[in-house]
């Protein structure tokens, strides 16, 4: 068997980075590059970590600990700037260790060593993913408990389930995952509305400091200017957009038009709108257009500048606008409601972390085929699929130099930041 290693540890600058190796040279890559700090009076022994240094030639790379687990499978622990790590694996590249994407390493070699069902082949690939801590728990409470548990009850008990029971209990699991993959993988806020409603003084407010430029001139945000911002348990990424006038459309110039496409774009992608208007002005302010491109979007329309006399008729706002908040965004009152309202508003403000919820794309497309079987047999297969199916490769691009290029693309971050 060939040698491979991957990096197993979340990728980016952290403590410790974690490279694992597995095959046949494993043991001997690692008696050519690890100085161990004290002679060994010893062979290296399995289940022992030695404390050492990796050197590539007479070159020092770093200081690190190895983790011996067996003749075909060690770990090394490194200090977890990215540059280290890609040190690391290019010196195990050309010692002919084939570098591997995390994904595929633990798809070749957990089931072989661990004989892991695929759930949690997947929750292992998924769990360093995750943005939250919330998502973490997900993840990790569907391996014995969650998605496992229930899958492993339907095959057990099929002969007595009624199909259409699994099917119901299926339609529950998917709508759950909605909400979970907002908290395992982030939610998108749009803040929309007209100009000058307080759009850029929210965001800052929400940020906790001065992101977008905020003036009462109309039309001052071009571009668009996000903050992620922690409202437990979801990470929300709040964008800014430069508003959606209809009037800035047809006349204004070439930056102005790709600036309102791109806003447009966002929309489309967002889980969820807050709309904010000025509570200090008429409903004449609200863009039927808008509303038409949100209408089925989660919409949370914020009555900004509540420190003003309220002009606007809230009974009069339309259905698609019902679920208010009030604010002040210069003066952050309302702000903890409008936090709240948000938790409500995308139903994660009481999801249970233990619930059954799918968290791989493969999972929910089963799902859905299970809702539309006809028979017990096709039930059983599915299940079965569930449990015991192939995990479909995830990355397109080459995957030997993943590890590696990652590094290279936070170093441009870094240079660039210098200058
Ligand atoms: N009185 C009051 N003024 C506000 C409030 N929020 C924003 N403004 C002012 O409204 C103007 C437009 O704000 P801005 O955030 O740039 O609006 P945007 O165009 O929607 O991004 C600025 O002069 C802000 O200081 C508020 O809650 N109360
Ligand atoms: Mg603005």
């Amino acid at each position: 068997m060939k040698t491979y290693a991957a990096v197993i540890t979340g990728q980016g600058t952290g403590a410790i980075s974690t490279i694992q190796i597995c095959g046949n040279s494993a043991l001997s890559v690692i008696k050519k590059i690890f100085k161990p700090a004290r002679k060994l009076k010893n062979n290296l022994k399995t289940g022992h970590f030695y404390l050492g240094k990796i050197y590539d030639g007479k070159n020092l790379i770093d200081q690190v600990t190895i983790g011996y687990e067996n003749t075909d499978s060690l770990a090394i622990n490194c200090h977890g700037n990215p540059f280290i790590v890609a040190d690391i694996m290019k010196l195990l590249t050309r010692l002919n260790v084939k570098p591997l994407a995390y994904e595929d390493f633990l798809n070749k070699f957990l089931p072989l060593q661990n004989k892991l069902n695929t759930i949690e082949l997947e929750a292992k690939i998924a769990r360093i993913k995750a943005i939250t801590v919330e998502g973490t728990k997900i993840i990790a409470n569907q391996i014995t408990k969650g998605l496992s548990k229930t899958i492993q009850y339907w095959l057990k008990n099929l002969d007595s389930l009624n199909l259409d029971e699994i099917k119901n209990e299926c339609r529950k699991i998917l709508d759950r995952t909605k909400t979970a993959k907002l908290i395992i993988a982030g939610c998108k806020a749009v803040i929309a509305g007209p100009q000058n409603a307080g759009k850029s003084t929210l965001l800052n407010q929400l940020a906790g400091k001065q992101k977008s430029i905020v003036t009462h001139i109309e039309g001052t945000t071009r571009d668009w200017v996000s903050a992620v911002c922690r409202i437990n348990p979801l990470a929300i990424e709040f964008i800014d957009t430069a508003g959606f006038a209809k009037s800035l459309e047809p006349q204004k110039n070439e930056l102005d038009k790709i600036s309102q496409k791109k806003s447009w774009n966002l929309l489309s992608r967002a889980h969820l709108i807050l709309l904010v208007l000025d509570y200090n002005k008429s409903q004449t302010q609200i863009d039927k257009q808008l509303l038409d491109k949100i209408k089925t979007k989660t919409i949370l329309t914020v009555l900004n500048k509540s420190d003003l006399p309220k002009t606007l008729q809230k009974n009069k706002l339309p259905p698609l606008l019902k679920n208010t908040v009030t604010i002040s965004a210069k003066n952050g009152t309302g702000l903890e409601k409008l936090k709240q309202k948000i938790l409500q508003a995308t139903a994660t403000d009481d999801f249970n972390l233990h619930t059954a919820v799918c968290f791989t794309n493969r999972q929910e497309n089963l799902l859905r085929k299970l809702i539309n079987i006809k028979s017990k047999e096709q039930a059983n297969q599915i299940i079965t699929d569930l449990l015991n199916g192939s995990i479909p490769v995830i990355a397109k691009e080459p995957k030997a130099t993943v590890a590696i290029s990652n590094v290279t693309t936070q170093k441009q971050h870094i240079f660039l930041g210098d200058l």
